[in-house]
């Protein structure tokens, strides 16, 4: 198939399949029109967009069936070539009733990401944001769709646009002083572009490494509730799943097995996991339940630290903990510290002594539950929200081009430093250009084409 083949019009159902009060078939390509009139919807020829309720016919024996028809008459559309919408009930029949007559009247079916392909060989999207099409599409999480909304808006794009021009423009004076090699002319000094390609070195190296942080982006969010036993954290995994997930009882040592259970907190899918208390570990039951929590602990995008606000040495066993987060951190951890049990708290404990801000709670009468949910909830939207992030798809496309950018422009920086030629240099910059091209689709190949649009679905 030829990927690049954007002349004939294309038909596909664009709503889930699934029955739904609505469906949605479109259309796209220079026959559009055309094609609508042979399937009997009369346009009148003006540039604007429009909206009209009709009826099509589709053949026995579903009839004629009403539709309300968006035209885009121009190239101003999602895809830049004249399309349209066919609004109709959301019946897979009627919907692929109506696909089959636009393709008896001339179009041909859609190949999956085709529409959103179009929109970016028409110069509407880059690549980067073709990529949040389908983040957007498939976003579980409330934190993913943020970062796809926000990379549709450009913001990977945006960055890595600026540091190619920057780059093509220090290669246009690194290329110009060639010409003039015999005269010891140069247009820029060793040192100057140096710094300058020092700047976009480091920016692309961070890009890159929050690029990474965000690897299972579409993954469930995993939190774990751990501490000293006793503390009261198989009591607040009941309490914030509500229902009886783990076993409490008031002696020390209860929680052996780690208990999971899956809730959902404002749109973000959370797995809760239950851990055994911290302690020394003196038999060999003890020894596989303690690296069954450490493993837990340590792997968890959100750690919830539960010390007992009843208990005398509550600064002592926070401050213990807090070294041991610190030491367990890794750079996406959220680490948040619960004092447990405060209705039964004789006086309120001594947080001040410690460095966290504590979240005082009950799970015995709710107190303080509501606020460590919306706790959790802001932490992360938060984070999400301090990422330049990409959705997965691209970070698996692009993290190669970013490597390759990196070392290409270290390279150069080497040969810069060295006093080899500029010509050197100058096939560096080059690479560095080429690859930042093909994350944002400046420079793309069939290829690369292939493994975007690949994965989308037909009609998207
Ligand atoms: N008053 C009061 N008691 C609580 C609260 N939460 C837990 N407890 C009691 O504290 C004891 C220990 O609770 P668990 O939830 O089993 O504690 P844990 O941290 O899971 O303990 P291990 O599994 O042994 O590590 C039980 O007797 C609970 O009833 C609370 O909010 N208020
Ligand atoms: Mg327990």
């Amino acid at each position: 198939m030829t990927l690049l083949e954007v002349d004939d019009t294309i038909v596909a159902i664009a709503s889930p399949t699934s029955p739904a009060p609505r469906g949605v078939v479109r259309m796209s390509g220079d026959e559009t029109l055309a094609i609508l009139q042979q399937m009997g919807i009369h346009c009148e020829q003006t540039s604007r967009a429009r909206r009209l309720a009709t009826h099509i016919d589709v053949g026995t024996p579903l009839g004629t069936i009403p539709v309300e028809v968006m035209v885009w008459p121009t190239h101003r559309s999602y895809t830049g070539q004249p399309s349209a919408e066919l609004h109709t009930y959301g019946s897979l029949p009627l919907l692929r009733a109506l696909v089959d007559k636009a393709g008896r009247c001339g179009a041909r079916a859609a190949r999956p990401g085709e529409y959103t392909m179009r929109a970016f060989l028409a110069g509407r999207l880059d690549l980067t944001q073709a990529e949040a099409v389908l983040g957007v599409i498939e976003a579980e999480q409330r934190g993913t769709l943020d970062h796809a909304l926000r990379q549709l808006s450009g913001n990977l794009s945006q960055p890595l646009e600026r540091m190619r021009s920057t780059l093509l423009d220090l290669l246009a004076d690194v290329e110009a002083g060639l010409d003039f090699v015999d005269e010891d002319i140069s247009f820029i000094s060793d040192q100057d572009l140096i710094d300058r390609l020092s700047a976009i070195a480091i920016e692309l190296e961070q890009t890159l490494r929050l690029m990474q942080n965000r690897g299972g982006g579409s993954a469930r969010i995993t939190v774990a509730l751990c501490g000293p036993p006793n503390a009261g954290k198989s009591c607040l995994i009941n309490r914030l799943a509500d229902q009886q997930v783990a076993i409490v009882a008031p002696v020390a040592g209860t929680t052996r097995d780690t208990v999971t259970v899956d809730i959902e907190l404002q749109g973000n899918h959370l797995t809760l996991i239950d851990t055994a208390g911290i302690e020394e570990a003196e038999t060999e039951v003890s020894l596989q339940s303690q690296a069954q929590a450490q493993r837990s602990t340590s792997e968890s995008r959100v750690r919830l630290w539960c010390v007992d606000s009843t208990s005398d040495d509550f600064a002592a066993k926070a401050n213990e903990l807090q070294e041991l987060a610190n030491r367990t951190r890794r750079p996406q951890t959220i680490d948040l510290w619960i004092a447990t049990k405060t209705d039964a708290a004789i006086q309120s404990t001594s947080t001040a002594s410690t460095e966290a801000s504590w979240i005082p709670c009950s799970a015995l009468n709710g107190d303080g539950i509501e606020r460590l949910k919306i706790s959790i909830c802001e932490t992360l939207k938060q984070h999400d929200t301090e990422e330049i992030g990409s959705v997965v798809g691209t970070a698996a496309r692009c993290s190669q081009s970013l490597h390759q950018a990196i070392a290409a422009i270290q390279q150069a920086i080497h040969l810069t430093g060295h006093q080899e030629g500029h010509e050197f240099v100058s096939a560096e910059l080059r690479t560095v250009a080429q690859c930042l091209g093909e994350v944002t689709g400046t420079v793309y190949t069939d290829d690369i084409l292939d493994r975007v649009f690949g994965r989308f679905c037909i009609g998207k």
